[in-house]
Parts: C-alpha cells; structure tokens; sequence
C-alpha cells in the first residue's frame, strides 16, 4: 500500500461537496423534491397546517396538504463519486422566510420550483437569488391538471434573464430531479467561469 491506495491500486476519491437550494413558493414540491432523490433518510420540518393557520396558509391548489416545512429539509446526492450534492429545502410559506438567509450561506446555486397554477408564488424566490447574483434555474414542477405553457410565456411571466435555465420536471420523480440538479450544477459551473472572466479580462 503506497499513500493509502486501495487494493485495486484507484487512488481513494475525495468528493466535492456542493451545497444547492430547494426554493420557491408554499406547496410547490420543495419536500417532495429532496425526498425523491435522497440517498439518505431526508432530514425534514414538517409541522401540521392548522385551523388557526387558514386563513394565512393559502392551500389552493394544493388542497391535499397537510403539512408544511417550517425550517428546512435537508438531503444528500452523489451524482458521481466526486460530486456529491447537498440538498437544503427552503420553507416556502412567508412567515418562514427569515430561515432563507441562513440556509443560501456558501450555496452553490439554485433550483427555483414553480407551479404554472400559482406562478406567482415564486417570484420572491427568483428575486432573492437575483438580487444575491446566486445562479439559479426555473424547475417547473408539471402537476396533473395543471396547464401546460409554451416555455417563453413562463419565461415572460417570471421576467426571466436569457441565461437562466428552465426546465419542466416531476418533482416525485428521481430521474427527473437527477436532471434538475445536473442542470443547476453545470448553470452554477458556467456562472462561475464566467465571473472568473470578467474579473482577468
Ligand atoms: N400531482 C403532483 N403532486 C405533487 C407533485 N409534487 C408535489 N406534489 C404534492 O404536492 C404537495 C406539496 O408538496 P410539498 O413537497 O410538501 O411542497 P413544499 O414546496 O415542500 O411545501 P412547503 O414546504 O409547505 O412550502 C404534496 O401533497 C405532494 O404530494 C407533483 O409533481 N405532482
Ligand atoms: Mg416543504
């Protein structure tokens, strides 16, 4: 054994660890998101929406919902055994905002979810991570039932930079938040070359 090779004479990975945000609007999927990719048990805040909440928590939309994140969820990917992703889901009614500032400390990028039913919801969302210039892409999260819109209207809608990338995704399904997270770690990637640029030239 030379300099803790192993066996197979690899020498041993040492990941990088990145940390992405799960932001957006009350009930968009941010949970669900975490949950259906985690490869370890999700770290979760989820108290009861009460009778006393009603009239602030706003369920339309999403009248299944029992509970709501009040701190943040957490989880964990690897993407490739020297990329491994971590995952902290914002709380997305108002009241829990103040966690946010928290929570985006040393992130790497973003993924902004949004419902075509309640775009609105996550303009507050879009405008943090802009106003903070933290690289971020739109997630549609595609709800049965909901419309279906020509990518340039949500574009329009949510006054969308060129360069920020917009994808439609099933926020329950594994494989279509693997591409999620590529797409916010090769946007984050390119946001930073970009910088890098700007500074030596
Ligand atoms: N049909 C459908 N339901 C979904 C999808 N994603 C989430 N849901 C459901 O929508 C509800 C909201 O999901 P959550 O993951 O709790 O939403 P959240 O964004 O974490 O909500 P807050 O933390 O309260 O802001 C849950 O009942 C989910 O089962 C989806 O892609 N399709
Ligand atoms: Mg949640």
């Amino acid at each position: 054994m030379i300099f803790g090779r192993s066996e197979r004479g690899k020498p041993p990975v040492e990941p990088v660890t990145l940390k992405i945000l799960v932001a957006g609007g009350f009930g968009v999927g941010k949970t669900t998101l975490v949950g259906a990719v985690s490869e370890i048990r999700p770290l979760r805040t989820e108290e009861l929406l009460t009778e006393a909440g009603r009239p602030i928590d706003d369920t339309s939309g999403v009248e299944g919902k029992h509970t709501t994140t009040v701190a943040m969820d957490f989880g964990r990917i690897t993407l490739r055994e020297d990329l491994v992703l971590y995952l902290f889901g914002t709380p997305g009614q108002e009241r829990f905002w103040f966690m946010w500032d928290e929570l985006s400390e040393g992130a790497l990028g973003a993924v902004v979810l949004a419902d075509t039913r309640r775009l609105e919801d996550c303009f507050a969302a879009v405008d943090y991570f802009e106003r903070r210039s933290i690289p971020f892409l739109v997630g549609v999260n595609c709800f049965e039932g909901a419309a279906r819109y020509p990518e340039s209207e949500v574009r329009q809608a949510l006054d969308l930079d060129e360069d920020v990338p917009l994808l439609l995704c099933d926020a329950r399904d594994r494989e279509s938040v693997k591409e999620v997270l590529i797409g916010v770690v090769e946007h984050a990637m390119t946001h930073a070359a970009d910088r890098r640029q700007s500074v030596t030239t």
